[in-house]
């Protein structure tokens, strides 16, 4: 008889499996249905085990495993199509035969796209969707052809093609910048029929007779008998079409589908950005371990210095050298895993790499190789060549950031849980009382009828909109939890509804609803792939749908990697479908594609009026046009305050801007001295929110001693007086692409010093802040860059120069934030119970003379909430020092915003000696002001009271020196 090996149809439904630890499921359940204090049981360290490496990953594992130096793809040169924009060939796997084709586009602003798909595929392939703004635009270029390649060249920059084998290299300036296949690491798995074993002769019975049925199975090896194919069976390697990892199997009906690309960057050493990972800023060298792996996963106590996989995964990388800045986009949201490896650069590059190596010896080059499960090889290269000109370049691709709404730039207070009604109005209270200010409170799942979202706990919440008016009454607001997994329970509406209108993931046989284990017990997850389903999701945030809810509620989407308790690692089986694609193909987009959902909805229910605040924990390229995102479950203790430094940085230099972390920490209770610091930490991180687990004990500022409840209350009102700066960095990152919270390489390329530094950051390009993440420290190392440039200590002004190490004290009350000499910060010093009852007041600017006595800033201005802006309601004022003269002029004709704010102060600090007057002149007249000036420890501040100007008004102070 004939031994099929058949394919089992391996349902992704919930089952009995356990893919956290027995330990972990049970702390979770426990720990939230009990609320019984047993956090010392339940916070362990990361179980691994619930995670692949990519041993364990047969994809991982088959394209690490190829030979370097033996590319197997070859251009065929009859096949070139020349465009007016790029040109379109084939490429073909000399080995197998199979032909897929590659297309080079060349993109407006010093930028390439490498499309490569199967030619004649047996099936489509999965091509991203929604992580880009629109279609790239293009631009035309030059094809040039000889016999062993051809060049592609656009105004400023140049790619050159080798058929054999097939290799690219990427020049800005005349200079090489990036190279692909170098290492002929180049790999497409076509999708193909399954091979079966050969027959094993003697096991065919002889002419006995067969027993029934077996005709039948004969048959069927007939029907399922594939085409002949170039591929042998010897070829596959075991997993290639089933792979089962712990004990959850993974059908994989259409067999493997990897790609893999290994991508070279001569002349750099330092490489940035592929979120998320709890590791350093600049990227780590792979050879000791794992690759850094990208797939949204749920990473329960995750660990630090470790590139495993975290809630969020961003495909794009940047090189740096002191010459040149350059990235990759690799859009694509599989599972992905990427090397990194140093070498030297090949000798041939050396006449390639003009401006910074002399000899060969000193060139280095960074190595990486990009392997992802599924999808199409979809490449973006960014060739600069400053930092500035890659985030231009990259958010011309994905999108800039959303507007945030002013409040959500303020401070937001959460723990899991504020357990009731007459507890927010506590806590609410509790900030008045000790003269904090905050924004906005945060409800988590405890708030909801038994975790079915969109609704309310009754006996705990009964009048939700009352609450939220009491918050609105002083420009608070209120943010409930909604997570995308959907109890299934017939009577909860949104379920039913979820149902009938067809919502769900489906289960691998494309039929009913995927089912796995959430919060709330048996669920299902919406499948939010579909442009129908993400509308239906939006639909449900009307406050005619989601009851108790008002125009002051705002939304948080965690869990939405998606965390699947009972499935593998934590997530959805890989067969499940969306439509036509499995889960496996849109892996990482999946939270994103919540993000934007909800985002959505908040702007539909308020008729398109009022700008949405959404956080998610999950992310992928294109998020930050959505919202905010936060790095999860953090520990409190003091490598988590240290490592969110670099996490944010991370994250930010990969186009996404609204980034915090949990301050104090999501597990376990902090020491004051840590929940000190972190505060201070976080008045500093563009996302600003204290978090705690179901199980710490209480932490709101007023119940530390008062000694530290006021070191914690001036963290909080440093981020108020600040907020117009704030408002402004992020106006500005709208329009230029440009991270809120900078490394410090990013503003001073050509500065060595910086590229390793991950403990400092600048906020926009004015500020310098160096957090202290360390214990019992009253003095810390920091270094001030900028050859010529000179930093005022924010606190008291004391100036430093730049290009230099400092070690300064850091007493408790202390938070090292430096004032660039060079730049105008707008300020509000009146700061109020929450940001909104500031929108009239009066501005402060702090003038920070640079040594040749010069400074510029920017405000911007509008109503801080509704879409207002884009119809012309904003301000741009731009103010301008020289000569002894600060000037305040328009910095944007089309913005006629108009406010009440007037400006109160004028602090020009670096002033050399104090001027016989001061005057300000505007239309027409001229007034004296009153000042005075401080040389108190040589800090030369010179204060001028009262301008009085509406801040919209164009004016000119003047110092006189008789
Ligand atoms: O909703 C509860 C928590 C939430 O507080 C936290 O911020 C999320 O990251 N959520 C995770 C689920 C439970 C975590 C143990």
């Amino acid at each position: 008889m004939v031994r099929l090996h058949m394919t089992k149809p391996t349902l992704c439904k919930a089952s009995q499996e356990k893919s956290i630890s027995a330990m972990q499921y049970w702390c979770r359940l426990v720990c939230v249905s009990t609320a019984v204090s047993l956090l010392a049981l339940c916070v362990t360290a990361v179980d691994k085990g619930n995670f692949k490496t990519c041993d364990k990953s047969s994809f991982c594992r088959r394209n690490r495993a190829l030979p370097k130096g033996d590319s197997p793809y070859k251009v065929d040169p009859d096949s070139i199509e020349v465009q007016s924009t790029g040109c379109a060939m084939d490429i073909i796997n000399t080995r197998s035969n199979v032909v897929l084709r590659g297309e080079i586009s060349t993109l407006e602003g010093n930028m390439f796209r490498l499309k490569i798909d199967e030619k004649d595929g047996l099936r489509l392939r999965y091509q991203v969707e929604g992580a880009l703004v629109g279609r790239p635009k293009l631009e035309g270029c030059k094809v040039q052809r000889s016999s062993t390649g051809l060049e592609v060249t656009s105004e400023t920059t140049k790619v050159a093609v080798t058929f054999d084998p097939f290799q690219m290299d990427f020049y800005v300036n005349n200079e090489i910048a990036v190279v692909l296949n170098s290492r002929g690491l180049m790999n497409f798995e076509h999708y193909r029929n399954k091979k079966e074993p050969p027959v094993q002769e003697e096991e065919v019975p002889e002419a006995e007779g067969d027993a029934p049925g077996d005709e039948e199975a004969n048959e069927e090896v007939a029907e399922e008998e594939p085409e002949a194919e170039a591929v042998n069976v010897e070829d596959e390697e075991p997993e290639m079409w089933e792979e089962t990892f712990k004990t959850y199997p993974d059908s994989k009906p259409y067999g493997p589908s990897s790609v893999g690309l290994d991508i070279s960057f001569p002349g750099v050493e330092h490489v940035y950005g592929l979120p998320e990972h709890a590791d350093s800023l600049a990227l780590k060298t792979t050879n000791d371990g794992d690759p850094y792996r990208l797939y949204n996963l749920d990473v329960f106590e995750y660990e630090l210095n470790n590139r495993m996989a975290l809630y969020g995964s961003i495909p794009l990388m940047l090189a740096h050298n002191w010459s040149k800045t350059v990235g990759v986009f690799w859009h694509n949201a599989a599972e992905t895993w990427v090397d990194i490896t140093n070498s030297a650069a090949n000798k041939n590059i050396l006449g390639k790499l003009l401006s910074y190596f002399q000899t060969e010896e000193e060139i280095p080059q960074t190595d990486t190789h990009w392997i992802s499960e599924s999808g199409i090889i979809d490449l973006f290269i960014i060739l600069g060549p400053r930092p500035h000109d890659v985030f231009r370049q990259y958010s011309s691709l994905t999108g800039t950031t959303m507007l945030p709404p002013l409040f959500s730039i303020a401070y937001h207070q959460s723990r899991w849980n504020y357990n009731d009604e007459n507890d927010v109005a506590n806590v609410d209270e509790g900030f008045d009382a000790h003269d904090i200010p905050y924004d906005v409170l945060w409800l988590d799942i405890e708030h909801t009828n038994g975790k079915r979202y969109f609704t309310w706990d009754s006996a705990k919440f009964p009048t939700p909109e009352a609450m939220q008016d009491k918050l609105a009454a002083k420009g608070r607001k209120m943010v409930t939890i909604i997570d995308p997994h959907i109890k299934r329970d017939s009577n909860y509406h949104i379920h039913k509804e979820a149902e009938s209108s067809d919502v769900y993931v489906k289960k691998s046989d494309g039929g009913s609803s995927y089912e796995g284990w959430c919060w709330p017990g048996s669920s299902s997850w919406i499948d939010f792939l579909s442009p129908q389903n993400r509308r239906w999701w939006a639909e449900q945030f009307s406050p005619d749908k989601y009851q108790g809810s008002t125009l002051n509620l705002f939304t948080w989407n965690d869990m939405n990697e998606p965390s699947v308790f009972n499935g593998p690692e934590v997530t959805m089986h890989k067969d499940c479908r969306h439509g036509d694609w499995e889960h496996r193909d849109v892996h990482n987009i999946y939270g994103m594609l919540q993000h934007q959902a909800t985002a959505e909805g908040q702007i539909l229910r308020s008729g398109g009026t009022e700008r949405p605040f959404v956080l998610s924990r999950a992310f992928f390229a294109g998020t930050q046009r959505f919202g905010a995102i936060w790095t999860g479950d953090n520990k409190a203790d003091w490598g988590h305050l240290k490592m969110s430094l670099p996490m944010l940085l991370s994250v930010s230099v990969a186009g996404l801007p609204f980034v915090g972390a949990d301050v104090g920490g999501f597990f376990m209770n902090p020491d004051p001295e840590l929940l000190v610091r972190w505060y201070q930490a976080g008045a500093f991180y563009p996302f600003f929110r204290a978090h705690a687990h179901l199980d710490t004990r209480r932490r709101e500022p007023w119940l530390l001693e008062s000694d530290k409840m006021t070191v914690i209350r001036d963290a909080i009102r440093i981020r108020y007086e600040l907020l117009p700066l704030w408002y402004t960095v992020f106006y500005e990152s709208t329009q230029t692409g440009l991270p809120v919270m900078r490394p410090l390489w990013l503003e001073y390329p050509r500065d060595k010093n910086t590229y390793g530094i991950e403990d400092q950051f600048l906020v926009g390009d004015s500020l310098m802040v160096r957090p202290v993440t360390e214990q019992y420290t009253t003095s810390v190392h920091l270094y001030l860059p900028g050859a010529t440039a000179v930093w005022y200590d924010y606190s008291d002004y004391t100036p430093y120069n730049g290009a230099t190490k400092y070690y300064i004290n850091t007493p408790l009350d202390k938070i090292p934030v430096f004032v660039k000499g060079g730049a105008i910060v707008p300020k509000k010093m009146r700061v109020r119970r929450s940001s909104s009852l500031m929108a009239d007041d009066p501005y402060t600017l702090l003038v920070a003379l640079n040594t040749e006595e010069k400074a510029k800033g920017k405000l911007y201005i509008d109503d801080g909430h509704s879409y207002n802006y884009q119809k012309g309601e904003y301000l741009v004022r731009q103010f301008a020092f020289s000569n002894n003269q600060l000037t305040s002029s328009s910095g944007d004709p089309a913005g006629s915003y108009v406010t009440k704010s007037w400006l109160e102060r004028v602090l020009v600090v670096g002033v050399a000696k104090a001027p016989s007057s001061v005057t300000i002149q505007t239309g027409g007249t001229t007034n004296n002001l009153q000042f005075s000036y401080d040389d108190v420890n040589k800090n030369h501040v010179l204060t001028i009271k009262k301008p009085g100007l509406n801040i919209a008004t164009d004016f000119t102070i003047s110092l006189n020196y008789s």
